[in-house]
């Protein structure tokens, strides 16, 4: 994504520095929570944070910190914290370039062309998980509606879009999005990729985990 004439889409990377820390917003969050009272013992006893354990991080995509008012472009092979990039580009969007979901950064799924990002995560057999995360689109320049793709494992588990008709980089519009799924092995990964064309795509930002059993789950 860029803004469209000022910048060249090829020579986003390196923009800003790549230094380490810069606050990992992953959050802890609670799972099984709203059951019934019959079955908040058993819930507490069974139900425990995905990502206390998954290892699953850099939700918020706060780290590396991009320099304020301004994107930095990764390619394929390159990591966003616990992220890969894995496969086209992606921007890695700055405080203050445009409003974020949650903290100061967000990722726009298409950097010079669509990109994808991919995260694998530490899951237990028969336990249910929501993915949450929030959607937005690059408002700067059409198509107008940005789509992409929600993968986990080797399958599509969600197809979304956004329209960013009448958003801008001080209103992005941000929804509440969610797949889940039940964990079939010991890990998951996690894929967002984009499917629209150009420089301009997909926003994402504050990626969650929750989980619960599915005998008492209700995401
Ligand atoms: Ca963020």
């Amino acid at each position: 994504m860029t803004v469209p004439s000022a910048r060249g889409k090829g020579g986003a990377a390196g923009q800003g520095p790549r230094r380490a820390g810069g606050g990992n917003r992953w959050r802890r969050l609670r799972a099984g929570a709203g059951l019934a009272g019959a079955l908040a013992g058993l819930a507490a006893v069974t139900a425990a944070p995905a990502d206390a354990t998954s290892g699953h991080s850099n939700g918020s995509f706060e780290t590396p910190v991009v320099r304020p008012n301004t994107f930095q472009t990764f390619s394929e092979g390159r990591s966003i914290g616990a992220w890969s990039v894995s496969g086209g580009t992606v921007d890695l969007v700055g405080q203050g370039f445009w409003q974020a979901a949650d903290g100061a950064q967000s990722l726009d799924l298409n950097g010079s062309g669509p990109g994808e990002v991919s995260q694998t995560f530490s899951t237990l057999p028969l336990v249910k998980y929501e993915i949450g995360y929030r959607l937005a689109g690059n408002p700067a320049a059409a198509p107008a509606v940005k789509t992409g793709q929600v993968w986990i494992g080797g399958d599509v588990a969600q197809n979304f879009s956004f329209d960013t008709t009448g958003k801008s980089f001080a209103d992005m519009g941000y929804v509440q999005q969610k797949v889940t799924f039940v964990a079939t092995g010991l890990s998951a990964t996690v894929r967002f990729n984009s499917t629209v064309p150009g420089a301009w795509g997909p926003v994402i930002d504050d990626v969650t985990v929750k989980s619960c059993l599915v005998i008492i789950c209700h995401l």
